[in-house]
């Protein structure tokens, strides 16, 4: 695990208690890139780590042009899972733009690494910190280790996910919970719990919390209907605390276990908690919650569980067939804008893109809309993940 490779060699600020109401180990995974402020109009900090990539930047949380006329700083966005697929293109296009610093919160921090400067991001342009979604614990200490790195936050992509479609048994995080919920979304969950007062304290114009969500969760479409459909039943798997051992790993707890299901059903959770999110949260704080189907990615890391010929047929499947394909540049712009666009700041929305490429408001499938299955997914995931 990162965190055991490089703990010794990291030097983040410490920061009193004062940000963080929750109590966290004191370990982290942080290392830094690069050390030139690139645009006039981004004041931006450059902070000196210990590691073995030196130096990270991070921009400051105020600005001022030279005739004192305020400019909008640069913001700062965390992407979990930014080492491949849709996470990795969406920090470059942010990145890219001068406008964003971008925090690829990732499991593997050499891959991470790797994969931003094969993708030709600009160091400075982002930060690489560990984060582990199958671990409970990870998620805290990354919650610490970004406060102590002392960077505003401005918006929260919730990316990351595996899919494990050939999976005939569970596989289980440290905590002892089925790995594709876990990490998809209660992970995901607690993360954006703790963020939430991280979030509300950004001065930034914009605020935001985006959950990945997907087609296949949503059985209002041909996509969502190919079996094993989605379906929570009445939670009682998770109510069980998706254990497997003593009950189901089923969030409807039927006892055998299905991969592929597993993962649509953590889409569901994932649409689910952006909505709650939204009705607990938006009009008190004006953080805008969202979430997207960013179209058919058929090429991403996502599938490489899948058997091979599906990984070979699904491409030119998506392409000529169901032409639902996207590639992950495009894939990548698509989230850029739910994170930066200032017409999507709209909350509580599930966006998709026609085939010109145009953003708009769809329509989520009755479950992935319920407000009293989000309430009770809400409630559940709390006791999981021990904030009730
Ligand atoms: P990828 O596999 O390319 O990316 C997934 C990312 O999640 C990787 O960076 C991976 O890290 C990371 N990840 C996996 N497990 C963990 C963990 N335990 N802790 C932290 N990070 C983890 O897939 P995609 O880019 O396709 O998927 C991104 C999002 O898009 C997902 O939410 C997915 O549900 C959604 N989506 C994808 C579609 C598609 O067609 N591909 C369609 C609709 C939605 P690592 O690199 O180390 O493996
Ligand atoms: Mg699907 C318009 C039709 C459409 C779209 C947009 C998708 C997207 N798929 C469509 C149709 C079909 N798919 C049809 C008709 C079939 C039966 C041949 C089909 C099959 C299929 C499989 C076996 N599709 C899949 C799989 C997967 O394993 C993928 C999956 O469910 O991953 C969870 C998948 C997907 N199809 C999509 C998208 C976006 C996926 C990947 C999805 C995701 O991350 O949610």
């Amino acid at each position: 695990m990162a965190l055991q490779l490089l703990p010794s060699t990291l030097s983040v600020p410490k920061k009193g208690s004062s940000l963080g109401a929750v109590a966290v180990k004191d370990t982290a995974a942080f290392l830094g890139v690069s050390n030139k402020a690139t645009k006039k109009t981004h004041a931006v900090r450059t902070q000196v780590a210990t590691a073995p990539t030196p130096v990270s930047t991070s921009p400051g949380s105020t600005t001022s042009s030279p005739v004192g006329k305020k400019t909008l700083r640069q913001g700062v966005v965390v992407i979990t899972g930014a080492s491949s697929g849709l996470g990795l293109a969406a920090a470059k296009a942010l990145a890219e733009t001068g406008k964003w610093h971008v925090v690829m919160a990732c499991r593997d921090f050499l891959k991470a690494s790797k994969a931003a400067k094969a993708a030709g991001m600009a160091d400075g342009s982002y930060t690489v910190m560990h984060l582990d979604l199958a671990s409970l614990d990870s998620v805290r200490q990354f919650v610490d280790a970004f406060r102590r790195a002392e960077m505003p936050l401005d918006v929260l992509v919730c990316n990351a996910a595996i899919y494990r479609p050939t999976a005939r048994k569970p596989t289980f995080t440290a905590d002892g919970v089925e790995m594709s919920v876990g990490v998809n979304h209660l992970g995901h969950f607690l993360l954006a719990r703790l963020l939430l007062e991280d979030l509300q304290k950004s001065d930034y114009p914009s605020r935001r919390l985006v959950i990945v969500g997907s087609i296949t969760g949503n059985d209002n479409t041909l996509a969502g209907n190919v079996p094993p459909k989605a379906n929570l039943g009445d939670l009682r798997g998770l109510a069980g605390g998706l254990t497997g051992a003593s009950g189901s790993a089923m969030i409807d707890g039927d006892e055998s276990f299905d991969g592929a299901k597993a993962y649509k059903d953590s889409k569901v959770c994932n649409m689910l908690t952006m909505q709650e999110f939204h009705r607990r949260y938006h009009e008190d704080t004006g953080i805008t919650f969202s979430s997207l189907y960013p179209g058919c990615i058929a090429t991403t890391g996502l599938f490489r569980e899948h058997i091979p010929l599906f990984r070979t047929l699904f491409p030119p499947f998506q392409k000529f067939v169901t032409k639902g394909f996207v590639s992950e540049a495009e894939s990548g712009k698509r989230l850029a804008q739910v994170v930066g666009e200032p017409s999507l700041t709209k909350s509580g929305v599930y966006w998709s893109w026609n085939k010109d490429s145009a953003s708009f408001e769809n329509q989520l499938s009755q479950e992935a809309s319920d407000p009293e299955k989000a309430r009770k997914v809400w409630e559940l995931s709390e006791k999981l993940v021990g904030l009730a």
